[in-house]
């Protein structure tokens, strides 16, 4: 928190609830003017002379019409979400009563505010940094617990912890290194070169292990899309339905069964994961309908994360081998899946698949080992050691600028062994220093946070 607030001159006003009816709507208003806007709204007088945190009844008069009764809440700067003196009305929620009491405040002097707005002066009052700025619009917009879970540790300044003890030791070896310049005829050196080279070292792990986490970051934030994919019968329609424990596709033993995808959510350890059911692929297609199904089924295998190629364990191993191969060659990411074991003795498939040790063998009728396969698919986002207990990184923009910071981790470390002067090593922390600054907004222009802000709602 800044020592003295800044209070934007123009008032913003908006509804902080999603639009339809609901119980009730909640409008803030936040600003210089937000007291003076309010009160010649609301029918309780002295509203800037009432206590900070206080809630207040009354009604809502625009032009002599009764336009609600509503609930006050006010919150005096800088004690506020924004900083600035904020005032939330608590309405009826009605679409029409929160238009007209938004239109009411922007007749009396406020402005419709832009998305994220409300945040964006948070953030410009030192309420929060860039990456807890952002969070806010991840646990909004999060869509499973393990989104929700991540969200919440980065508003609480999971990432820029991680970097705040980096920046504190570069900052002091800067200073160290500029101590001797100033002395640089007498030749001293004040800055413990094996300590510097200590600290990068660890600080290269480190920033490796926040870059490594991106794979699952981005599973966990924007979920997995899993393509089934396979020849006619193969039982994919099946597999769906084992997945999700529940009839949601048509089975049949009719090949061709599956003529459009079918696209339903998994949570599988708390990570949303896409399943889509495609039509089965084959080279002699009947009829125009399978084979814009079969186009389809080809598409989405191509936009998967991963893919689930799944074949009867009815068919030679040469014959599995050439489609693995196909799936190879186009850099397609895949998990071998042979189905219908029930049809067979395990010692017999164990025989007849020795060339394709990663597949692996289930029932989709039988729902046997479909636990392993959910597991293998939820491995297959997880890279390396990551775990979901692990600081993890979600977001575009972070990532870009980590591997910034180890671009620059690097080039100290390479400076050092090449025995560069002091003031050369300098510059090249105060690059790692200015991406770290860019991550958590020390440093940031307008086009940045005009792109972080964009993607927030309106009222937030
Ligand atoms: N014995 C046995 N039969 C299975 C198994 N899985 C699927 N089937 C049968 O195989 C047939 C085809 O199953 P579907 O799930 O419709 O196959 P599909 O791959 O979706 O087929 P299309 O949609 O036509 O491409 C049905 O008769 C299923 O009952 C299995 O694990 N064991
Ligand atoms: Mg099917």
């Amino acid at each position: 928190m800044k020592d003295k607030p800044i209070i934007q001159e123009d008032t913003i006003v908006a509804p902080a609830t999603a639009p339809g009816i609901a119980a009730i709507s909640v409008i803030r208003l936040s600003g210089k003017e937000t007291f003076s806007i309010a009160q010649k709204l609301f029918s309780i007088r002295n509203l800037s002379d009432k206590p900070s945190h206080t809630l207040h009844f009354g009604t809502i008069i625009s032009k002599g019409r009764v336009l609600d009764e509503v609930v006050l809440g006010l919150f005096k700067s800088p004690h506020s979400y924004t900083g600035e003196d904020v005032i939330e009305i608590s309405c009826h929620g009605s679409p029409v009563v929160t238009e007209q009491i938004v239109s009411a405040a922007i007749e009396e002097g406020a402005r419709l505010a832009k998305p994220g707005e409300f945040t964006r002066r948070a953030f410009l009052n030192g309420k929060l940094d860039l990456t807890q700025a952002e969070a806010v619009a991840d646990l909004i917009a999060s869509q499973s617990e393990a989104a929700r879970r991540t969200a919440v540790g980065h508003l609480r300044g999971r990432v820029s912890q991680e970097l705040t003890k980096l920046r504190e030791q570069l900052i002091q070896f800067s200073a160290l290194i500029e101590l001797e310049l100033d002395f640089s005829q007498e030749d001293v050196t004040f800055a413990d070169r094996g300590q510097l080279y200590a600290m990068v070292d660890t600080a290269i792990k480190d920033v490796t292990d926040l870059t490594d986490s991106f794979r699952l970051g981005n599973a966990i934030k924007n979920g997995v899309d899993v393509a089934i994919i396979g020849k006619p019968n193969a039982g994919k329609s099946t597999l769906l339905n084992a997945l999700l424990n529940e009839d949601r596709a048509i089975v049949s033993e009719i090949a061709g069964t599956t003529r459009d995808t079918i696209e339903e959510i998994l949570y599988i350890h708390h990570v949303l994961f896409r399943i889509v059911d495609t039509a089965g692929i084959r080279e002699q297609v009947e009829g125009i309908i399978e084979e814009k199904g079969v186009e389809r089924s080809l598409q989405k295998m191509k936009q998967a994360d991963i893919v689930l190629y799944l074949f009867d364990i009815s068919e030679s191993e040469k014959e599995v081998q050439i489609e693995i191969h196909k799936l190879s060659a186009q850099h397609i990411r895949f998990i071998p899946v042979g189905n219908k074991t029930d049809l067979l003795r395990s010692g017999q498939i164990n025989d007849r698949f020795a060339g394709i040790p990663e597949a692996l063998f289930i029932s989709a009728k039988e729902q046997t080992h479909i636990q392993e396969l959910k597991q293998r698919i939820y491995d297959s986002v997880i890279s390396g050691d990551v775990s979901p207990e692990d600081t993890i990184i979600t977001n575009t923009r972070h990532m870009e600028a980590l591997q910034k910071i180890l671009q620059s981790l690097c080039d100290i470390r390479d400076g050092m062994d090449k025995g560069i002067p002091g003031d050369l090593l300098a510059l090249d922390i105060r690059h790692c220093l200015h991406y770290i600054g860019e991550i958590t907004g020390e440093v940031t222009n307008k086009d940045v946070l005009d792109y972080v802000f964009s993607k927030f709602c309106i009222g937030k």
